[in-house]
């Protein structure tokens, strides 16, 4: 079981033998990458791997490829398939398919290598290298089937990364640990739902608060002091070696959206829990007390408002949010008593902005950046602005058959106007990352055979740079109000949410960066699309956040979110260097924006 450094002591002949079956029948890839040697460290090596690959041509990425053998094709069936693959198939149970599966990877073998060239390879040992289920295999072979030809080679290629990634960690005998923990924690909390399919947990419902219980069990046997505040908010401290020290937060969000991931926001919580565990396990402490918090509230479901949580730790909740009611006509007040809590406890959470060195927020990055750049990890440098808006629109209802096309007022015909506006305003040459999106449209209380009189729609507007987002959300509005003149519509709007972009503490970053760089890895700074808690943060203090790599094409807000244990652990890894390197004395205390 060779260490990194007897890896960089081999001469390049025995670097390539040691090796050996990482990349499926082709040495010419480690070969290639012993002439970037010494490697610091595993990711290092990773990335050298990568980029032997990346410097290659075409037809030697095309011959890769082909090396690989069918999921439970010929070279299986006739023996043929290397011992890791042996073991990788069998791992997800391919070697004993029942007639149906069999006959159903047969037959997508054959579609995919006739749209492709190459067979479908897949990394079956999973996000935890664990093993996926096979028909989990059988839903991502027919979901990728439709991918467009250059991204589903860009795709395989991840693929046969992400199988050396395991196969290394056999050879040097390492596993991602706490990125596993993590993952399985995440797998927990994904089963907590308030509806199926998928995981819904909108603000206090019963999932919701069992989610917080569960977090909270977490943070104790991490060896953390913790409260549940009047907000909802899951509160875990885990003291400094001197009292009356001052406070570093980090931590994210355990609502999600409808149907989401299991990641968004949950690993910015799960992953400070497990390294405090190990932390605590070892009697370390740091010279500031840590304070891991789980947002009760960002995603905006069930009220319509977002940052609940992070609003009344930062200051600024706004109480006339209490009154607010959810679809069922629940009040937000109600459904806090209901939980237990004070409303009339909420002000009090605010933080004392001298006491508070800064918030670090891990995030996975949903989006493809990441992915596509082939690194685990990135810095955020600004995080986007955001306004969203709720439009009415009113026309008239009439019959379906009877009334003329000259003669309508139809309200669902006004907001496809105004979804094309969105689109078209937004789109085209993207300045400044502009981005307009309509997440809901509805004609409620609708028929078939009715034109519809009333219809709802979203607005949620995004940029990096505020005065471009700003200029969007007024030409968008302009032109709400001449389609509905135009159409005899009438049109009520409710902003929902206004935040401007939020630019990153540039020490903060550097320290992360800094971190990154001694984990062997290039620091990459990226900006965010995704709004997140450390938006609202940066009203209390210095906001820095992580990005982790976001797999299946950077998808999010979607149950094909995901992401793998290495890169779970070595976020930790480089988070936990990040926390035992931060410098409080540097940290302008009570410095948000
Ligand atoms: O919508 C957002 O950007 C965040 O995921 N709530
Ligand atoms: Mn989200
Ligand atoms: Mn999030």
């Amino acid at each position: 079981m060779p260490t990194i450094q007897e890896l960089n002591a081999l001469d390049i002949d025995a670097f390539t033998k040691a090796l050996h079956g990482i990349y499926e029948h082709s040495p010419w890839i480690a070969a290639r990458a012993a002439t970037a040697r010494p490697f610091p460290t595993l990711a290092a090596l990773k990335l050298a791997l990568q980029a032997a690959v990346d410097g290659a041509n075409d037809a030697q990425r095309l011959s890769l490829l082909r090396c690989h053998p069918e999921l439970a094709g010929k070279a299986a069936i006739g023996g043929d398939l290397t011992a890791e693959s042996t073991s990788e198939q069998a791992s997800s149970g391919l070697d004993r398919c029942t007639q149906e599966e069999f006959a159903r990877l047969h037959a997508l073998n054959a579609q995919y290598n006739e749209r492709f060239g190459f067979p479908f390879i897949l990394a079956v040992k999973g996000p935890t290298g664990r093993g996926l289920a096979r028909q989990s295999i059988i839903d991502t072979f027919v979901r990728r089937l439709g991918n467009a030809p250059g991204d589903e080679l860009r795709e395989a290629l991840r693929q046969v990364h992400r199988i050396a990634e395991i196969r290394l960690n056999v050879l040097l005998r390492v596993a991602p640990s706490v990125g596993a923990t993590v993952m399985d924690w995440c797998e927990t909390l994904g089963a907590i739902s308030d509806s199926e399919p998928g995981l819904t947990c909108a603000y206090m419902t019963p999932g919701h608060q069992r989610t917080a219980t569960q977090i909270a069990e977490w943070m104790r046997a991490a060896g953390m002091t913790v409260h549940v505040d009047a907000i909802g908010n899951v509160v875990g401290r885990y003291l400094a070696a001197q009292p009356g020290a001052q406070t570093l937060i980090t931590g994210s969000h355990y609502d999600t959206v409808r149907n989401g991931g299991k990641y968004d926001g949950r690993l910015g919580i799960l992953l400070p829990i497990a390294l405090v565990g190990q932390l605590n396990e070892r009697g370390e402490r740091l010279p500031y007390e840590l304070e891991v918090i789980a947002f009760a509230e960002e995603e905006g479901v069930r009220y319509r408002s977002t940052f609940l949580g992070s609003s009344a730790v930062a200051g600024g909740f706004d109480p006339a949010l209490l009154d607010a009611h959810d679809p069922d006509g629940i009040a937000m007040r109600d459904a806090l008593a209901g939980a237990g809590h004070d409303p009339a406890a909420i002000p009090a959470i605010a933080r004392d902005p001298a006491r508070v060195l800064g918030f670090v927020e891990v995030h996975i990055e949903q989006g493809p950046v990441l992915l596509e750049r082939g690194l685990p990890l990135g810095v955020v440098g600004a995080i986007a602005g955001s306004s969203r808006y709720l439009v009415e629109l009113t026309g008239v209802a009439g019959h379906a058959g009877t009334t003329p096309m000259g003669m309508r007022r139809d309200a669902a015909t006004a907001a496809a106007e105004i979804v094309l506006l969105v689109e078209s305003r937004c789109g085209g040459p993207a300045p400044a990352a502009l981005v307009g999106t309509v997440g809901q449209l509805e004609v409620p209380a609708g028929s078939v055979n009715v034109v519809p009189g009333a219809c709802r729609l979203s607005l949620d507007i995004r940029a990096a740079d505020d005065a471009a987002r700003l200029a969007a959300v007024d030409d968008i509005l302009a032109g709400i109000t001449r389609i509905c003149a135009r159409r005899g519509i009438g049109e009520k709007l409710w902003k929902l949410l206004e935040i401007d972009a939020v630019p990153c503490a540039p020490q903060l970053m550097d320290g992360l960066g800094a971190a990154l760089e001694r984990a062997g890895l290039p620091r990459f700074d990226l900006p965010s699309g995704a709004g997140h808690d450390a938006m609202r943060m940066a009203r209390l203090t210095q906001v820095a956040m992580l990005f982790v790599r976001c797999g299946n094409g950077g998808i999010s807000h979607n149950p094909l979110e995901t992401m793998t244990a290495d890169d779970a652990d070595i976020a930790g890894a480089v988070l936990l260097d990040f926390l035992r390197g931060f410098n409080q004395a540097a940290a302008p205390a009570g410095s948000g924006s």
